[in-house]
C-alpha cells in the first residue's frame, strides 16, 4: 500500500501524465484494460525515464487498487464515453467509502454529474479534471480543470498543482523547459477548483470551443494572405511568428509559424501545401456550440466554427461544385503590408469576440447548473499548459480582477481600445474577402456578432410583430414598462390596409 495515486488508461494521455506525476516525485500504480500496454510502457520507462521506479504496473486490478494508499485517489484517463463508465464499474468492487475517482477524459459535462451522483451514493468521491495541452502538456505540465466536492479537491490538491503548468504569476507567461526528471517547479500553478460536479468538464469544453474558432481564425487570416497577396506558405509564416512577438503571441500562432516553413519530407515544396484540406474533430467544439443554442447564448463564431470544419469535410463535393458554382475572379491587393496590418487588426478583434463568446457561454451556464465560477481564475489557468495559452490571457485575469463582475469581455476598457483600433482593419478584411468570393466565416461570424451586441437596437421589433401575427406569442411596447405583453390581431387589423394596396 505504498501508491500516493493510481491511473487506469495507458495511452498517449495516461503514459505522459503518470511520467509527470512520478517526476514530481509521487509514487504511482498504473493499469491499462490490455496488459500488454502496460507491461511495454513499463519496459520503455525503464530503458528512458529517470523516475521509473516510482511507476508501478499492474496487470490485474484488485492488486492495483489496493496497492493505492488510502483516500484512494485514482485517475481515468480512458476514451470518453461509455469505457469510463466500463471502468467505473469495474473499479468499484475494490475500492472503499471516501476513495476518490478523477477522470481526467473529455467527458460530456452531463455524464460527469451523473457519475458523481451514482458514486456520491455508494460513497465515493468523484472529481471530473478537464485536462488541456495534448501530450506534451500531460507530461510535462497540463492546465487542469477539476470540479467536484471541496473535500476530494483538497486531497487531490497538492499533486494536481505540483503536476500542472506554471506561469509567472506577474506576467502570466508560461515557465517552459521542464525535461524528463526535471519538472518545473515554482511560479503559478495553472490548477484551479472549478467548481462542483460537471464545471471542470464543462469549462474544459469551452476551452475547446474557443480553440476550435482561435484555429479557424488563424486559418482564414493564412487564407487571406495566400490568396489577397499570392503569399507562398514559408513567407505567410514568417508574418506569423513576427504576430507571435505582440499581442498575438500564443501557442497556435507559434505554431502556425513553424507549419507554415515546414518543408514537404516528400520533397515537393511546402508540407501545408500538400495536406488534404479536411479537418476532423472529435465533438467537443460541437458540444460547445449544441449547448450554447441551447442555453440561447450567442456563441456563433464557435458554431461558424464546427460549421467550417463540417463544410471542409466534404472535400469531394466542393470538388465537384467548384466546377459548377461561379464567383468573382480574386484581384490581387497591391498594398501588402497594409494587407497584413488590417489581417491581423481582424484576427486579433475576432479572437477577443471569440474569447468573449467563451465566457458568456460559462456565464449562462453557471446559472443553468447552479454553480458559482470564478472568471478570473478560469483565465489563469488557462495561461499556461493549454492549447489555447495566450499572452492575450493575462488581459482577460486583468479584466475580471477589474471587474469580476464584467458582463462581456469586450466591455473591459483594454478589450473595448482594441476592438476601436482594430475594427476598420477588420472591417476592409471581410469586405476584400467578401467581393472576392474568399471564404471568412469566422472573421465574418465575430463581427456580426460585435455589431449586434453593440446596437441599442435590433430588426427584433419586427421579428416580435412576426411571431405575434402567426402564432399569437405577444410582444412589449418601447413606450410602456418591460414586462407588459400585448397583442393585436392582425390579420383582421392589417386586412383594410392591405385590401387598400
Ligand atoms: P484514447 O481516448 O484513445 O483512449 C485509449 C484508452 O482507453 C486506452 O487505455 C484503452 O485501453 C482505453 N479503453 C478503451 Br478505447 N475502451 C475501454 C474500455 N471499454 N474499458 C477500459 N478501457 C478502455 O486515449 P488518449 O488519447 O490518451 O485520451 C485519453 C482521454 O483523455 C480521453 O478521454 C481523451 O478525450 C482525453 N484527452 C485527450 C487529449 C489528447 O490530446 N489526446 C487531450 C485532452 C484530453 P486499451 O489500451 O486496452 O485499448
Amino acid at each position: 500500500k505504498n501508491a500516493d495515486i493510481g491511473l487506469v488508461g495507458l495511452a498517449v494521455m495516461g503514459q505522459n501524465l503518470a511520467l509527470n506525476i512520478a517526476d514530481h516525485g509521487y509514487t504511482i500504480a498504473v493499469y491499462n484494460r490490455d496488459p500488454k500496454k502496460m507491461l511495454n510502457f513499463i519496459e520503455e520507462c525503464k530503458k528512458n525515464e529517470p523516475s521509473h521506479e516510482r511507476v508501478v504496473g499492474h496487470a490485474d486490478l484488485a492488486s492495483f487498487v489496493l496497492s493505492i494508499k488510502r483516500p484512494r485517489k485514482i485517475v481515468l484517463l480512458v476514451k470518453a464515453g461509455s469505457a469510463t463508465d466500463v471502468t467505473i464499474n469495474a473499479l468499484l468492487p475494490f475500492l472503499e467509502q471516501g476513495d476518490i475517482i478523477i477522470d481526467g477524459g473529455n467527458a460530456l459535462w452531463t455524464d460527469t454529474i451523473r457519475r458523481e451522483k451514482e458514486l456520491a451514493a455508494k460513497g465515493i468521491e468523484f472529481i471530473g479534471s478537464g485536462v488541456s495541452g495534448g501530450e506534451t502538456g500531460a507530461r510535462f505540465g497540463p492546465s487542469l480543470m477539476p470540479s467536484g466536492t471541496r473535500k476530494a479537491w483538497s486531497s487531490l490538491e497538492p499533486i494536481w498543482r505540483d503536476i500542472a503548468a506554471k506561469v509567472d504569476p506577474a506576467t502570466g507567461a508560461p515557465l517552459e523547459g521542464g525535461a524528463p526528471g526535471k519538472p518545473v517547479v515554482g511560479g503559478f500553478s495553472c490548477a484551479e477548483y472549478i467548481g462542483p460536479d460537471g464545471a471542470g468538464h464543462y469549462v474544459k469544453m469551452v476551452h475547446n470551443g474557443i480553440e476550435y474558432i482561435d484555429m479557424q481564425l488563424i486559418c482564414e487570416a493564412y487564407w487571406l494572405m495566400k490568396n489577397l497577396l499570392g503569399m507562398p506558405a514559408d513567407e505567410i509564416g514568417k508574418v506569423f511568428a513576427e504576430w507571435n512577438k505582440g499581442e498575438l503571441s500564443s501557442f497556435l500562432i507559434e505554431i502556425t509559424a513553424d507549419i507554415l516553413q515546414q518543408k514537404d519530407p516528400a520533397g515537393k515544396g511546402f508540407l501545408v501545401d500538400q495536406i488534404l484540406d479536411t479537418a476532423g474533430q472529435k465533438g467537443t467544439g460541437q458540444w460547445t456550440a449544441a449547448n450554447a443554442l441551447e442555453l440561447g447564448a450567442p456563441a456563433n463564431a464557435i458554431a461558424a466554427a464546427v460549421y467550417a470544419r463540417a463544410l471542409s469535410s466534404l472535400k469531394d463535393e466542393r470538388v465537384e461544385a467548384s466546377k459548377i458554382l461561379k464567383g468573382p475572379a480574386i484581384v490581387q491587393e497591391k498594398d501588402k503590408a497594409a494587407i497584413i496590418e488590417a489581417i491581423k487588426n481582424a484576427l486579433y478583434c475576432s479572437k477577443i469576440c471569440a474569447y468573449a463568446q467563451g465566457f458568456q457561454l460559462i456565464d449562462k451556464a453557471q446559472v443553468a447548473y447552479n454553480w458559482k465560477l470564478n472568471f478570473g481564475e478560469i483565465a489563469q489557468i488557462w495561461r499556461g499548459g493549454c492549447i489555447i495559452r495566450a499572452r492575450f490571457l493575462q488581459k482577460i485575469t486583468d479584466a475580471y480582477a477589474l471587474n469580476s463582475r464584467l458582463k462581456n469581455l469586450m466591455l473591459d476598457p483594454y478589450f473595448t481600445n482594441a476592438m476601436n483600433e482594430g475594427q476598420a482593419g477588420w472591417r476592409k478584411v471581410i469586405a476584400l474577402a467578401v467581393t472576392n468570393g474568399i471564404p471568412a466565416q469566422g472573421f465574418a461570424a465575430a463581427l456580426a456578432y460585435y455589431d449586434g451586441y453593440r446596437s441599442a437596437d435590433l430588426p427584433a421589433n419586427l421579428l416580435q410583430g412576426q411571431r405575434d401575427y402567426f402564432g399569437a406569442h405577444t410582444y412589449e411596447r418601447k413606450d410602456q414598462p418591460r414586462g407588459q405583453f400585448f397583442h393585436l390581431d392582425w390579420p383582421e387589423a392589417g386586412r383594410p390596409q392591405l385590401s387598400i394596396e
